[in-house]
């Protein structure tokens, strides 16, 4: 991470409210329409979007990642596809911030900014009203897949269990089913939440019988023979997607590891204090949204700097990992892996060769 990046994300984070404001009001006057609709509600949520616009860009100039920041346009312009409101705002909006910071920032600072919006700016020309979704691989158990979606979308966790319980059987991998059902499952139901075509509650309630479904697998995947490594997974400070990195202990308990799944939310302090009690081998730290990205590369620095952790690997996986695949060495990371069967082979790798990939 380049220095002058880091101190240009957080200079960015301190002005959030005042730049959104300017812009909001710069962009009123470049969009007269704008001014009919201004109820307090918009007005209020449109600098909300904005604020969450700015979080997005420093974050990904706190870590050189242009790509982090594209890939948020790309979904910002996704989510306006469902909503009666034209994709030209997004546009405007980002050329108002871009004008705005001159007043923030000094002229090296507007650069660099600058430039991350550009790259935003020209993919909404590019991606005008086409479908940014790239359609999955078709895999035998594609079709319960889709089974399985209906009934929890139907309300019918009991029978998306049955049918898992059949797959089984049927001698099915559980690490296909865990790839193919659960987790491309998961990524359905975020399309579908995004299209508000489902409601939160079913989000909910699909995630937590997934996690429910998962569970009743536990003793076919804690009856392997067990090695003497040991893994650690967590989600950093403040990230509450779970699922991910308890896949991953799901997959290093099954290949013999002796795993200890923290989950959601961990404070940096407390994975450190596990590591050192476990024992550990392998951290797996897990982010999905980019704005913890900077509690990652903190935490990995105090992994680092510990002298009792001088043998932990620390592999990092998630979102924005999968968008920008050099992130990981950007904030220090030994390894990253894209799925939960990636994970394994990685951390494998690591501790074979003591680190070096
Ligand atoms: C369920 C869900 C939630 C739940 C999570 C509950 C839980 N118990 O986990 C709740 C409701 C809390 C939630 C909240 C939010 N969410 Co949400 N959520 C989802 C959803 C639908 C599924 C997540 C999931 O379970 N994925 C399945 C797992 C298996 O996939 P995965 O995490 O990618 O993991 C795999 C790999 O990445 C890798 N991996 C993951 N971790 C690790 C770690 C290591 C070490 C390694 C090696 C590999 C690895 O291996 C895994 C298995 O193969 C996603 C959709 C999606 N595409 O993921 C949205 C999604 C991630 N959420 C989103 C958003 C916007 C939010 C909120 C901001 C919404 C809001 N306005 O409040 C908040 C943020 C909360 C926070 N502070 O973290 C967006 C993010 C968009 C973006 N571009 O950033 C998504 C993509 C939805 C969408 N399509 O718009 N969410």
């Amino acid at each position: 991470m380049k220095f002058t990046d880091v101190a240009i994300g957080d200079a960015i984070k301190t002005k959030i409210k005042s730049i959104a404001i300017d812009s909001y009001e710069l962009q009123v006057q470049k969009m007269p329409e704008l001014v009919e609709r201004a109820t307090p509600i918009f007005v209020e949520k449109s600098i909300r979007d904005t604020e969450y616009t700015l979080h997005y860009l420093s974050d990904a100039i706190g870590v050189s990642s242009p790509k982090l920041f594209s890939d948020y346009v790309l979904w910002f312009v996704d989510v306006m596809k469902n909503i009666p409101i034209p994709v030209k705002y997004l546009f405007v909006n980002l050329e108002c911030i871009s004008e705005i910071i001159e007043n923030y920032f000094d002229d090296r600072e507007v650069e660099i900014i600058r430039s991350y919006i550009k790259n935003g700016l020209n993919l909404i020309d590019m991606t005008g009203n086409q479908e940014s979704e790239v359609t999955p691989a078709e895999h035998p158990l594609k079709k319960y897949r889709d089974n399985y979606l209906e009934y929890l979308l139907n309300a019918e966790r009991h029978k998306a269990n049955a049918l898992v319980q059949e797959l089984v059987k049927l001698e099915y991998p559980i690490q296909d089913i865990y790839l193919e059902i659960f987790h491309e499952s998961q990524y359905e139901i975020g399309r579908l939440w995004q299209a508000n075509k489902i409601t939160i509650a079913e989000e909910h309630y699909c995630t937590a019988s997934t996690q429910l479904i998962m569970g009743q697998l536990y003793p076919l995947i804690f009856a392997t023979p067990k090695n003497d490594l040991v893994f650690v997974g967590a989600c950093v400070g403040g990230e509450l997607h779970e699922l991910g990195v308890r896949m991953v202990s799901d997959f290093m308990e099954f290949a013999g590891w002796n795993t200890y799944y923290l989950g959601a939310n961990m404070p940096a302090k407390s994975i450190v204090e596990t590591l050192i009690k476990e024992n550990a081998n392998v951290l797996g730290l897990s982010v999905t949204m980019s704005f913890h990205i900077k509690e990652a590369s903190d935490l990995i620095k105090s992994v680092k700097l510990d002298p009792r952790c001088a043998d932990v690997k620390i592999v990092v996986g998630g979102y924005p990992f999968i968008v920008d695949d050099q992130l990981w060495k950007t904030i220090g990371a030994d390894g990253y892996a894209r799925n939960a069967r990636e994970a394994v082979e990685i951390s494998v790798k690591l501790v074979r060769t003591g680190g070096i990939l």
